[in-house]
């Protein structure tokens, strides 16, 4: 019998070797299969984050982790002084998952943001004229895009943005889902080259928009020539219940008809995270062939951007999401999780309400945004078997892998709700 090494002894050695950014639930995982963890000590939980929505094919698919460690074995990485044999049907493969003509490979989500925003930029320079470093884009209030010093400096939480300046300049913030400040915005600014977007915030607690504001934002973004950049990093790839937030309501996991009438296809489209399963670092921007040509040879790169590793593994992780229909899985859970909450929700004094779309959910708990009810609700149900963790201090974000099925939806949500019951008023 192993010798179990108890939790604590992980959680010291970080706390004493590494930086403290971060302030995770006393949990030490080393093991995951689907939608399970297990911790050291051999407790296991079903995973309600996947990772911020990376795990979406369920922890260490077997699929996934057998194309990574076959080219583990055969080439990793050659960096873009050359080329490699993956490379290119990677590309075409993605551009035409997604329907665009171009793809530049990344490794982070805040890395493509970081590409999108220098793309944008030039674009709006060489093709719409704008006056050299005059070029602005406009963001929402409440973003997240990452945490590099450029997107920072646009980020409207203080704990991410305070005493990491200077701050970059050219940005211009518009309340979320605000669609009149975006016309305002536009109407007298001539110099905005796109407008960055999530199609649903995640961090700032899964808000959804009106139905109509990314197709009106679309709009107005043709009217004023304007880029319009899907930050879908955490809500495409099937999260949603679509294969992008941006289709709408259109369930299917490609290009279909019906997504011509809900589908708003954006100008530069942002992706990370689950492209890739959660098993490697893998990032994307895609736009077509008349935005991307503003990068010439020499003008951007990275040493891991592209390479075989990343593009072998993502590809097979797109496969999974279609051959597997989890898009269409995570639309049906989806449903079925707000309906069971709100069932709860109906009487409870602790819960205010459910939202979210597919398997991006969040329910709001009844207290100030500085009480600690969330954290020990999480604590609550880390004890009972389950892994989730508040976003903002009244805010429980509830993601859980795709590949979930209806039973196994049915007993977290009995989880959930019967720890939820203990901390009802008595
Ligand atoms: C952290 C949040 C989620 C993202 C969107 C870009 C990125 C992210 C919409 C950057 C990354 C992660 C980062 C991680 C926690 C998590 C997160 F809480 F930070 F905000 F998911 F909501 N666009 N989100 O969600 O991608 O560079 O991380 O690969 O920084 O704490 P990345």
């Amino acid at each position: 019998m192993e010798t179990l090494i108890p939790t604590s002894y992980f959680i010291d050695l970080e706390h004493e070797h590494g930086a403290h950014d971060y302030h995770p639930l006393p949990v030490v995982l080393e093991r995951g299969e689907g939608v399970y963890l297990w911790d050291v000590e051999g407790k296991k939980y079903y995973d309600f984050l996947s990772a911020y929505s990376a795990v979406n094919q369920g922890h260490c698919h077997p699929r996934i982790v057998h194309a990574l460690k076959e080219q583990a074995s055969k080439l990793t990485l050659t960096s873009r002084a050359f080329h490699n044999n993956k490379l290119g049907r990677y590309m075409e493969y993605v551009t035409s998952y997604f329907g665009f003509d171009r793809l530049l490979p990344s490794n982070t989500g805040a890395e493509a943001v970081e590409a999108a925003i220098k793309i944008t930029r030039k674009w709006g320079y060489v093709k719409k004229g704008i006056p050299e470093n005059k070029a602005e884009i406009i963001v929402c209030s409440q973003n997240f895009h990452g945490r590099t010093s450029t997107i920072i400096s646009f980020s409207s939480d203080p704990g991410s943005k305070n005493h990491f300046g200077p701050h970059a300049q050219g940005f211009i913030t518009i309340p979320y889902n605000d669609i009149e400040a975006l016309e305002s915005i536009l109407e007298t600014h001539p110099h905005i080259a796109g407008f960055l977007v999530e199609p649903i915030q995640g961090e700032a607690g899964v808000y959804t928009p009106d139905d109509d504001f990314i197709r009106r934002a679309k709009a107005l973004c043709e009217e004023y020539k304007v880029l319009l950049m899907a930050d879908e990093i955490q809500t495409g790839i099937g999260r949603t219940g679509a294969l992008l937030a941006v289709c709408g309501n259109c369930s299917c996991a490609g290009h279909c008809e019906q997504q011509k009438e809900t589908y708003t296809r954006p100008d530069v489209l942002i992706l990370g995270k689950a492209i890739s399963g959660g098993t490697y670092p893998v990032s994307a921007v895609l736009c077509d062939a008349e935005v991307m040509e503003v990068l010439q040879p020499g003008q951007h790169g990275s040493t891991f951007g592209g390479n075989p590793m990343a593009c072998t593994v993502a590809m097979e992780a797109l496969e999974v999401i279609r051959e597997e229909h989890l898009t269409q899985n995570a639309r049906r859970l989806g449903k079925i999780f707000r309906a069971k909450m709100q069932a709860y929700i109906d009487s409870s004094s602790v819960v205010l309400m459910v939202r979210g779309r597919g398997l991006l959910n969040a329910i709001v708990i009844n207290d100030t945004e500085e009480s600690d009810t969330a954290w020990n609700i999480c604590m609550k149900l880390k004890e009972n078997g389950l892994l989730a963790k508040p976003t903002h201090g009244n805010i429980i974000r509830f993601a859980p892998p795709l590949v979930m099925t209806e039973s196994q939806l049915l007993e977290c949500i009995s989880i959930i709700t019967s720890t939820l019951k203990t901390f009802e008023s008595k």
